[in-house]
This record gives C-alpha cells, structure tokens and sequence, in this order.
C-alpha cells in the first residue's frame, strides 16, 4: 500500500468527498461522502449527489497509507431516510463515537441523523429516527473543552436552508435579496446523550470587520454550504464554503454561537463545483482535508479527498492555500 501525500487523492479505489477529520485513539480519521460513480446528467439541486454508504478512512500518521474501512453504514439500514447519504461528521463522547449525517426523508426533506459505535472505525448503528427539529444538510460537532457538544448544520440550494426562513418548511420559499443579509449556518447545542437538541437551533451572525452583517449578495464572503468549527488560541474559527464563488473562508468567534466576524479565505477553488472541508490539529501541525475532482477529469460528483498542512500567521490569522500552488 502506498504512503499518503499531500495534495494527493488519499484513496483512488473509491470517490471521496466531503472529508471530516479528526484525531481518535491516536490516529487520524476521516469521515467522508461516498459519491457514486455514475455518468447521471447534473443540475443545481444536487440530484446528481446519490450517495447510499459511508466508509471511514483512517492514517496512523501523516504520511502513512491510508486504510479503507469498509462500508461503516448503508441507506438501507435509516429507516426515516430515502436517499442522498451528503457531509458527515463524527464525534467521540461518552465512550460512544457518534456518526451525524445528513439524508432526504421520506418527503424529500433533508433531516440530520445519528448513528452510533463503539470504535472510530464503526460499523455504526442508526438511531430509528433524525434528530427532531433537524433540517438542511451538512453537520459538524465541536465538543468543547466544558464537554458541551454544539451541533453547525445549514446548506443553500440543494441544501434547502433558504426554505426554513419561517421555522417550517416552505417548498418555494427564496433566499434573501442581495443587498439583505445572507442566511447563515444554524447552530444547536446537543443534548447530554448527543441525540437530540437541547434547544431550538440559531442562525448564526456573521459579520464584517465594522460588524456589519455579511449581506447575501456577497458571495465571496456570504455563506453557502459546509460548517466547520475548530478552536485555535481559544478562539473559535468558523470555516465554510462560499458556493458559487467555490472558495473555503472562515470568520472568528470568542463565542461557540457567534456572532464571527470573518476573515479571509483559507481555500481557492478546487476543481469542480463544490468545494468541502475540515481542519484537525495532529503530532503538533495543523491540517486542512478539502477535495477536487482531478481524479475524474472534472465531473463534479466524483471527487476525491485530500489534504494538505495549514498555517497561522502570528496574529492567529490563516495562510491562504492555493492547491495547485506547487504545480
Ligand atoms: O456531497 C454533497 C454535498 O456537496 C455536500 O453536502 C456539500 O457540502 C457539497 O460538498
């Protein structure tokens, strides 16, 4: 088996998107999508996102070979889910290791479950519901130093966040107009047991230097899809991807809930449309998993996950990565 290398798709027998990754029992792991090898036609409700399995991969060290667990879950085992397997995440708490994951109902809406294991490597079992409450796509758990566990979860368009605006779901509701503020990611404080909010979730603010709301006709800095939330010098640094303008970009919190003020752009855009990541510190460096479509020759449901080191500037800001910088 070959060593992992940076900037690299970590596995070429499969295609890998949406890559979470975190340090358990020593060893990084990843957590991503499973896109399906089909020549369907594309549209912009992400039909052509058909995944029906996870796998884990793990790496006992960065430039290690990556291992392929296997198949850790499959659609047919959710009973409240039809289709779409889209971003997961994990998440280690009570001894129990937790798989969050986002899927259509069986109306077509996208819900948030939990699946459980007692090893990063899983298999996971599913809970026979989704989180009540639960909405749109894409989540990912910080568990925090005070062991409260925060769940950030939203996605525009095939993500269907422009439709809860209201608090239900309204089939043809739009998003805000330009010069309104961008809706922002939805945030949920997780109950002791990981399997339920504890309250009702909050959009969260993210605003610019002079703390003006990012407004929706920013689409280099508003948010579209892919929350990611790390601690660095204890503070909170929220990262997500920008959609239609394909970069990954982050904004700073003193505060798990926001509001974050944003600050630059961490990714230029990868080849193919959507752009997803994660960011894990491991054996003192940090490290960004994003992925492209270079292994397909561009199609943009078959992707491949990657990483490469992150850097901060001294001021805690983050050195911005071309990935093909090197090339
Ligand atoms: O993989 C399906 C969707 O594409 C994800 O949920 C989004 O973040 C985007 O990467």
């Amino acid at each position: 088996m070959k060593n992992s290398k940076q900037n690299e798709p970590l596995v070429t027998h499969i295609f890998t998107a949406d890559p979470s990754a975190h340090v358990f029992e020593g060893k990084l792991y990843i957590y991503p999508s499973h896109d399906l090898d089909h020549d369907e036609p594309s549209n912009d409700n992400g039909d052509q996102y058909k995944m029906e399995d996870y796998h884990v991969l793990s790496m006992e060290d960065a430039d290690a070979p990556c291992i392929d667990h296997g198949e850790v879950l499959h659609l047919k085992d959710i009973p409240w889910a039809s289709k779409q397997l889209w971003a997961p995440d994990a998440a280690y708490k009570n001894n129990t290791y937790y798989l969050f994951f986002p899927a259509r109902d069986h109306d077509g809406i996208f819900r948030i479950g939990v699946a459980t294991s007692e090893s990063p490597a899983g298999p996971f079992k599913p809970e026979p519901n989704y989180i009540p409450g639960s909405f749109s796509i894409d989540p990912a758990v910080l568990v925090d130093e005070d062991d409260k566990a925060y769940v950030y979860f939203g996605g525009l368009w095939g993500g269907q966040l422009e439709k809860w605006q209201t608090g239900t779901f309204l089939s043809d509701a739009e998003g805000p107009a330009a010069t309104a503020p961008a809706l922002g990611p939805i945030v949920a404080e997780l109950t002791d047991d990981m399997l339920n909010f504890k309250g009702e979730p909050q959009e969260i603010s993210i605003v610019d230097e002079d703390g003006n709301p990012i407004l929706a006709g920013d689409e280099d800095r508003r948010y579209f899809e892919g929350p990611w939330v790390h601690k660095y010098n204890g503070l909170y640094y929220l990262s997500y991807s920008t959609g239609t303008t394909h970069k990954i970009v982050y904004a700073v919190s003193e505060n798990p809930q926001g509001p974050f003020v944003y600050k630059g752009t961490i990714l230029t855009p990868v080849s193919g449309w959507t752009t997803h990541h994660s960011i894990v510190e491991f054996k003192d460096k940090w490290y960004l998993f994003y992925h492209d479509c270079s292994m397909s020759g561009g199609v943009n449901h078959k992707r491949s996950v990657k990483f490469t080191e992150l850097k901060y500037n001294e001021d805690g800001t983050i050195q911005t990565i071309d990935p093909y910088g090197d090339k």
